[in-house]
Formats: structure tokens, sequence, C-alpha cells
């Protein structure tokens, strides 16, 4: 069995979302981010980065095993199945490209524009226009690479896809209606939310933490 420490958000989501693909059984450890619960002695012991998602697999090779770090839980997941990533030659090292650049760029960029756009107590606009173009290059990026391909990795849905959906997704979302000169017009990745976004298993793992 394992257990998945995660909350709310797409980083959380990519873990969950990736377990049910891959069809593994887990338990869900919610982790409140509001309560600061990511800060307990506990959790630091399997996260020492106190962010989620984590994992930890008690029936891994040599005993439990903990990850942290969304884009290592994904590698994880897909050699311990099989499933998702390709074992050797290109399409592993496109899917683990595409991996990376969200873990490096979508994630971070997206975040930090949440919080200098909404929560910071003092608006820095430089700040906000700093992220503001970031995010709108990083998503001509995504829409140019789903012109020339149906995935991230190209011709097959790989992790790359699980570790975008949920930022993409929110983005679209939000974006959209609220700001679309940052959003744009993007039909190559209206075309993929809806494929991957149909997809059973990223139903289910949308839906975790169940709050
Ligand atoms: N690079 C990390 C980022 C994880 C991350 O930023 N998690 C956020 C939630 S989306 C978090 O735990 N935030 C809690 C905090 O910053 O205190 C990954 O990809 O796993």
């Amino acid at each position: 069995m394992i257990d998945l420490y995660t909350w709310t958000t797409p980083n959380g989501r990519k873990a969950s979302i990736m377990l049910e693909e891959v069809a593994l059984p887990y338990d869900v450890k919610a982790v409140d981010l509001g309560k600061q619960e990511q800060f307990s002695a506990a959790f630091t012991a399997i996260s020492p980065n106190n962010k989620i998602p984590a994992i930890v697999d008690h029936d891994a090779q040599g005993g439990p095993l903990a990850i942290f770090e969304s884009g290592a839980i994904l590698v994880y997941l897909a050699e311990k199945t099989g499933k998702l990533l390709a074992a050797s030659g290109r399409a592993r090292y496109k899917a683990l490209e595409w991996t990376f650049w969200q873990v490096g760029g979508i994630g971070p960029m997206l975040g930090q524009l949440g919080y200098f756009a909404l929560r910071a107590k003092e608006k820095s606009p430089d700040a906000v226009e700093r992220f503001t173009t970031e995010s709108a290059r990083l998503f001509a990026v995504t829409e140019r690479r789903l012109l020339e391909a149906p995935y991230l990795a190209g011709d097959d849905y790989s992790i790359a896809d699980i570790a975008c959906y949920g930022w993409t997704w929110a983005a679209a979302t939000m974006l959209e209606r609220a700001a679309p000169e940052i959003w744009g017009d993007n039909p190559s990745i209206a075309r993929w939310l809806e494929t991957v976004g149909g997809r059973e298993a990223v139903k289910r793992g949308m839906a975790v933490p169940k709050v």
C-alpha cells in the first residue's frame, strides 16, 4: 500500500492522477496547508521541504520508501508499474523533458503569479508584470507543442501530461475569464484539456483529497 500526502492543489493532484492511472492502491493523507500541517514534525520527516505531494511506498524494495517532489514521484510510479514513461529511447527523454519543464517552469511561475497578483499584502507591479509575462510565454510554448503533437511527449499520453494537466486546467479556468490577455487564444491547449480531462483516472485524481 502507498500513502499519499496531498492537498487540493495542482501539485498534489499530479500524484493522485498518476496513482489512479497506474491503478495502484493508495491511502490518502490530507495535509491541510491552511492549517500549516506541512510543517508538522511527522510530515517533515517524510517531506523535508515541507511541501506536498509526498508518498510513502510501504512495499518498496528494501523497506518503506518516502519520496517528495512531484517529478520524482511520477518517475518512481511509472518505473514501478512500467506505465506512462518509456523504459528507454527518445520517447522516454521527451516525456522527462516536458515533465521537468513543468516542475521548473509552469508550477513556480504560476505559483508566484498567484501570490503577487492575489495574496501579497503589498502590491508590486514589477513582480506581477514579470510573472504575468513569463506565464503567458509558458502557455505559448505549451500551445506550440500541442499544435505539433497530440500529447506533450509526442504521440502518447505520459507523465508529462499528468504533470501539466492540473496547472493548465487551473490557468485556463481562471485566466481565460479574468485575464484573457494573459491566457490568449489556445485551441490546441483546449483540445488537449478536453482529451486529458475526459480520462476517468484524471477525473478521479482531480477529486483527491476529499475535504
Ligand atoms: N516542486 C514541488 C512543488 C510543490 C509545492 O509547491 N507544493 C505546494 C502546494 S501546490 C505546497 O506544499 N505548499 C506549501 C507551502 O509552501 O508551505 C513539486 O513539484 O512537488
